[in-house]
């Protein structure tokens, strides 16, 4: 075993912490973000790892190393599969992982965008996540922190617990480095009165009475927008998975708007996604005669308007306001 470095804290890399409770969304966000389903996602206590994921332009498939508790370098692998990052998760002696790679977005990130990962730290049969999640905010160097909301499960103690913890924490950083993800808005039910503006007003609510001012809060299906990139890419989907995916499709002409819409983000932002939004609408009218091309359009437009267009306008945003003038 070799001895590991500490984690880059180059001022070339932009960093963006993910948090949340257990199962809001986190690592499907990621996986969103990135393009493919490399990280372990399900529905129990998942992550139990820090996991680091850097963007290298170029790169040709994702490098991984995994370290041990006392941050010993315990093993690398090139080609990483989704199976070895989910064996090196579930490892009890594995503490930390990181992954290097092209995140697939169109256009693509500069290098440098990292993302963290982390575990739920609410997690009753293992404190080691929550010691892990803390750690997090404390030793990454973010200059964002994408928390993700349950937009099913509003509201709960364990959810309040973290947020008034990290408000406590950020209180002494200059820039507002906060973004809250809205996320599994699929779930609400417009015919059962769960309005998407009346859920973004209410969580802009909940958030202000615990401290957080005028947030940033994005509506989102991350795992709508992970299955419309796996589909732009060619990989396989699941049943379920293709399921969901044309429900999504299916339901876009009507919804797209409200979710564009109905987001709280700088005026800069929503320009940005709209634009986007225009031109992707425009080529879908001039490109109808080929049906290749109108099936990929629809998919691009389901990426932007899942909220995943809308999160990576918001970085991207947050890092022109960081670089240096
Ligand atoms: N309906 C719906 N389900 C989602 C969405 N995003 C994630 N999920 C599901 O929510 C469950 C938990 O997702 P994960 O991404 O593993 O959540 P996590 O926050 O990383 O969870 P931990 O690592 O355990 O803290 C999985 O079954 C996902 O498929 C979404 O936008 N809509
Ligand atoms: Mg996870």
């Amino acid at each position: 075993m070799e001895s590991a470095r500490q984690p880059s804290t180059s001022r070339d890399t932009f960093d963006v912490l993910i948090m949340a409770t257990m199962s809001a969304g986190k690592s499907s966000l990621v996986n969103a973000l990135i393009g493919q389903e490399l990280l372990h996602i399900a529905n129990e206590a998942t992550t139990a790892c820090h996991t680091r994921i850097e963007h290298r332009r170029g790169a040709k498939y994702f490098t991984g190393t995994c370290y041990s508790h006392s941050n010993l370098l315990l093993d690398r692998q090139r080609n990483i599969s989704a199976e070895r990052v989910r064996d090196w998760n579930a490892h009890r002696q594995v503490r930390r992982i990181t992954l290097t790679g092209r995140f697939r977005s169109h256009p693509g990130p500069t290098s440098g965008l990292v993302l963290h990962d982390t575990p739920g730290p609410n997690n009753s049969q293992n404190d080691r996540h929550a010691q892990l999640a803390f750690e997090a905010i404390q030793n990454v160097p973010f200059k964002t922190l994408l928390y993700v909301l349950n937009a099913s499960q509003l509201g709960t103690h364990d959810d309040r617990n973290l947020l008034e913890r990290l408000r406590n924490k950020s209180a002494t950083r200059g820039n507002n480095p906060f973004g809250f993800v809205l996320n599994k808005v699929d779930l609400l039910d417009p015919e059962k009165g769960e309005d998407l503006a009346e859920y973004v007003a209410k969580t802009q609510s909940y958030l202000a009475s615990i401290g957080f001012d005028n947030p940033v809060v994005i509506p989102s299906m991350a795992s709508t927008a992970l299955y419309a990139k796996k589909a732009l890419a060619h990989e396989p989907l699941s049943r379920a998975q293709r399921m969901k995916l044309q429900q999504a499709l299916d339901d876009l002409p009507i919804s797209k708007d409200a979710l564009l819409e109905s987001a709280k983000v700088p005026l800069q932002v929503k320009k940005r996604v709209f634009q986007c939004l225009k031109r992707l609408e425009k080529a879908h009218e001039t490109g109808r005669a080929n049906h290749q091309l109108t099936k990929e359009n629809e998919l691009r437009q389901l990426v932007l308007c899942s909220g995943l267009g809308t999160i990576e306008a918001f970085i991207k945003h947050q890092r022109k306001l960081s670089a240096p003038a």
